[in-house]
């Protein structure tokens, strides 16, 4: 395997789906940035700005590809033909009206999820990202930026430790490099490291801090709310000096989920455990007799805020899911109406 292929994050699991890959080698590359049309991948031969087959241009968005995919080009390495599979998703539901599963970033390792110690700091956000990091098959670790900003952030990091059992939290100061050991130590120069977290929280900052010089564009938040001003606009795919990738995702506005049943359940693993001995096995936690749920509310041992997240997310959860797939059912029955009228035709011009 090259060398440089190696450093952008080349293993086996991605060989193995070529079969034969001497002849392939100049031809892999990984995508760098997708930005409207304009995808950017590199090769072993440098960095390009690639087309798509036609194919992958009328597939649906998350076939399509996306940042951190690694592809085969054709023989003029000007087009993507083939996106190999990939090894972990993290994606959400899109945003507004658009009711698809939208690709975030892929084959990534670890997930950091960012968030500062001051107002933009919520749990149930966190819990979100983390039913998104479990769906996604990545690992995911607690980065709390700003902690040069408070007296004690150690209340920050007990919240945060709180929110799933055994997920890391290391806090840094994005700005002060000798602040990030704690996140360094989850940087190889194999693996790949996506930034997930709201406009403003640090992303890049941080992403610059561990390079050593400036690779993407940073800038303040509004004081009155401590809110971003969406500065990254695109995703991008970054290698560290000392090696190691990063992608800087933007700060997303929102964050639907969609076909994450399981990976809900896995964040909230107290409330699934005290649910096996509520007295119903339907139980929905409210009004129920025996509700073992509510009486560890009740006895403190968990927070009303925390229930309430779990079931909003288990809610909106079922419902974009059904959505999803009445639309899905939909489209199966326009194509087999276009295909069934296609037959007719057919018929009737060969009579
Ligand atoms: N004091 C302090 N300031 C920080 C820290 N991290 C980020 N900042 C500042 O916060 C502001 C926003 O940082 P960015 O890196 O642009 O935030 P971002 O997460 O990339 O935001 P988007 O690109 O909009 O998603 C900048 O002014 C940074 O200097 C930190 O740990 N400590
Ligand atoms: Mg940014
Ligand atoms: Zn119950």
């Amino acid at each position: 395997m090259s060398e440089r292929l190696r450093s952008l994050g080349l293993v086996p699991f991605f060989i193995q789906q070529l079969a034969d890959t001497s002849v392939f080698e100049e031809r892999l590359g990984r995508v760098m940035s997708v930005q409207r049309s304009r995808t950017t991948v590199a090769c072993e031969s440098g960095e390009r700005v690639v087309e798509l087959s036609s194919a992958l241009r009328l597939s649906a968005p998350i076939d399509r590809p996306v940042v951190g995919d690694w592809i085969v080009l054709d023989e003029s390495l000007s087009r993507i033909e083939r996106v190999l599979d990939r090894k972990s998703l993290f994606k959400r539901l899109g945003a507004g009206s658009n009711h698809e599963i939208q690709p975030i970033a892929a084959n990534i390792d670890t997930l950091f999820i960012v968030t500062s110690c001051n107002e933009e700091f919520k749990e149930s956000r966190l819990e979100r990202y983390l039913a998104l990091c479990a769906e996604a098959g990545a690992t995911p670790v607690i980065v709390l930026t700003k902690a040069d900003l408070v007296d004690d952030p150690g209340i920050f990091v007990d919240r945060a430790r709180s929110v799933q059992a055994g997920v890391p939290v290391e806090t840094a100061n994005a700005l002060d490099p000798t602040t990030l050991d704690g996140v360094r130590a989850w940087i190889d120069s194999t693996s790949t490291v996506a930034l997930v977290g709201s406009s403003g929280v640090g992303k890049s900052t941080l992403l610059n801090t561990l390079a050593g010089h400036s690779l993407a564009a940073t800038s303040g938040i509004r004081e009155q709310d401590k809110k971003g001003r969406h500065t990254t606009t695109h995703r991008e795919l970054h290698i560290l000096p000392s090696g190691g990738l990063l992608i800087d995702v933007p700060g997303m506005r929102e964050l639907r989920v969609a076909e994450l049943d399981q990976s809900i359940a896995a964040v909230f693993g107290d409330i699934q455990l005290l649910a096996a001995q509520c007295r119903f096995a339907d139980c929905r936690h409210e009004t129920e007799p025996g509700c073992a749920v509510m009486r560890a509310i009740q006895e403190n041992e968990i927070d009303a805020r925390r229930l309430a997240n779990y079931r909003k997310l288990m809610r909106e959860n079922a419902l974009a899911t059904a959505t999803l797939a009445e639309k899905r059912s939909q489209g199966r029955e326009f194509s087999k109406m276009v295909k069934e009228g296609k037959r007719i035709k057919q018929k009737k011009a060969e009579t």
